[in-house]
């Protein structure tokens, strides 16, 4: 199947009791058992669940994966996936994330004894230099959240395969339409379907994908156990947004270049960061491991903080809203929003500095996009 069909098809099937096209919301926390034991597959909606079941197929389909698991939120997934992990594991992450998951290393998992080195890993000889002998696990987004760097998801994985360590990409900003980091030789590939995978800013859920059965059976362990589930209602709903990923993902991507190209010639701009632009240091391999350059885009406004509050507040189309990957289009500021649990030295240090703006560029119609963005400006 392509990918536009799975998108549609994979996992679902009419309802056999009644012919429904969509599927229903096994709205139940709990299945009724012929004798102790004996049951038609589920137990307790905790442990599994009808419709997270046709979700978790759908997203396996969609990453070219064996194995898929729906979670809560993003950092639900990646809690759970960092359980995997015990006292004395050491892991190396990419110094650009997601500020929730640099939260969740530094202020959370440090208090399990489980360690984090932060390093810049667009050059894969920094990962050679920071796998000591506990090191368990590499962890990367590729782009990162929020400068859109690009990593080479085949050449770290190659080196994890050699040192026997796990690989983890989370694949959020370019979703499965763009990249599959599985293809590429990625252990677990992890999204936050708040984001392209729903599509309409009205859930917040996350998903791990793997073909690696051991790794599968681990999380769905803990998952059950720790309860990071998310509920029926939920994963309908994100199944119902990944119906349409492929036709929003060719918008987002599309505006998204337009708007780059729009604000590279800009004098209030001083930079414009997005994959699709020949001007980005990492355009060839984006070029090389994605099918697209995705709908983020970050600038850096001329003439720092003043000038960047000017813009965020005078948009109209773009809302001013953290998270990303809905039809809307949405507009925030990483220094003291999405990044703001970096300490502000490192932040700067790595390029988030105040003058950064995020821009998550929507479906809307392109002009109407430029315009707004073109008063926001002046
Ligand atoms: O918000 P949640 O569903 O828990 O997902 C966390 C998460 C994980 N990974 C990436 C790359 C993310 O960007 C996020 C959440 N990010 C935002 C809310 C944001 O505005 O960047």
């Amino acid at each position: 199947m392509k990918f536009e069909t799975k998108t549609i098809h994979a996992g679902q099937k009419p309802d056999p009791s009644t012919g429904a096209i969509m599927p229903p919301i096994f709205q139940t926390s709990t299945y009724v058992q012929e004798e102790p034991g004996k049951h038609k597959g589920y137990e307790y909606s905790r442990t599994a669940n009808p419709t997270r079941t046709m979700l978790q197929d759908n997203l396996a389909a969609l990453e070219n994966g064996k194995y898929a698991l729906a979670f809560s939120s993003g950092c639900g997934a990646m809690t759970t996936v960092m359980h995997l992990f015990k006292n004395g594991d050491h892991i190396v992450c990419c110094d650009d994330v997601y500020g929730g998951t640099y939260r969740l290393f530094t202020k959370v998992l440090v208090n399990n004894g489980i360690k984090c080195t932060f390093t810049d890993l667009t050059k894969t000889e920094n990962l050679k230099k920071n796998i000591c002998s506990n090191t368990k696990a590499v962890w990367i987004e590729s782009p990162t959240n929020p400068l859109l760097k690009l990593i080479d998801i085949e050449a770290i994985a190659s080196i994890c395969k050699s040192k026997n360590i796990i690989c983890i990409v989370d694949n959020t900003f370019m979703s499965p339409y763009f990249q599959n980091p599985l293809n590429l030789g990625a252990d677990i590939v992890l999204h936050s379907t708040t984001k392209y995978l729903n599509g309409h800013s009205d859930v917040v859920g996350g998903a791990t994908i793997t073909n690696n059965f051991d790794i599968h059976e681990k999380l769905r362990f803990l998952e059950n156990a720790m309860g990071t589930v998310p509920g029926p209602f939920d994963a309908w709903l994100i199944l119902r947004g990944i119906k349409t990923l492929a036709l929003r993902m060719k918008a987002h991507e599309a505006n998204a270049l337009k708007i780059a190209t729009y604000l590279s010639d800009h004098p209030g701009i001083e930079k414009v960061i997005y994959p699709g632009l020949k001007s980005h240091p990492q355009h060839l391999l984006a070029k090389k491991q994605c099918s697209g350059f995705g709908g983020m885009v970050s600038i850096v406004v001329k003439g720092g903080l003043p000038n960047a509050k000017k813009l965020l507040k005078k948009t109209h189309l773009f809302s001013l809203a953290e998270s990303l990957g809905g039809v809307e289009s949405l507009i925030e500021h990483p220094a003291s929003m999405t990044h703001a649990a970096i300490e502000k030295g490192t932040r700067e240090k790595l390029g988030i500095v105040d003058g950064l703006v995020r821009l998550s560029v929507g479906i809307e119609h392109i002009d109407d996009l430029i315009s707004d963005l073109k008063q926001a400006l002046e």
